[in-house]
């Protein structure tokens, strides 16, 4: 399930590259082009969902989720700990409109306080 102006969707098809971090039947997980942190990387589904609030099915979400631990373990933040983050829609700067989860680690971070001053 594809939608064709979408930049994750040609990122799963391998026609923009990425530096991969993990891949399977369900997930590609990669580098944020644009790292906030030492460790940045975004886990998507390989179909297409604008967001977290798009009806996506319960295991589909289960599958996204579940790549979070393995991803942490690949790039070595599991014992020092990590941050999962899911933005969705305007309020919360969602910039590309196919959901994903970034995995961001590798530093210490402040308390998460979500709000700009
Ligand atoms: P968000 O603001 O939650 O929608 O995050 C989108 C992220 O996607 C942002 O941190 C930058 C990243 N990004 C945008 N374009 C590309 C790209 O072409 N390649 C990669 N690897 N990351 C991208």
């Amino acid at each position: 399930m594809r939608k064709d102006d979408c930049l994750f969707c040609k990122i799963v098809a391998g026609e923009i590259p990425c530096t991969k971090v993990y891949e399977d039947d369900d997930v590609l997980a990669f580098d944020d082009v644009s790292p906030m942190m030492p460790v940045h990387t975004l886990i998507v589904p390989k179909n297409h969902y604008d967001n977290i609030a798009d009806d996506i099915p319960t295991e589909e979400m289960g599958r996204l989720f579940g790549a979070v631990a393995k991803v942490a373990e690949i790039k070595g933040v599991t014992e020092g700990g990590f941050r999962t983050l899911v933005n969705t829609g305007d309020h919360a700067c969602q910039s590309v409109h196919h959901i994903h989860v970034h995995v961001l680690g590798g530093a210490q971070m402040n308390d998460g306080s979500p709000a700009a001053e």
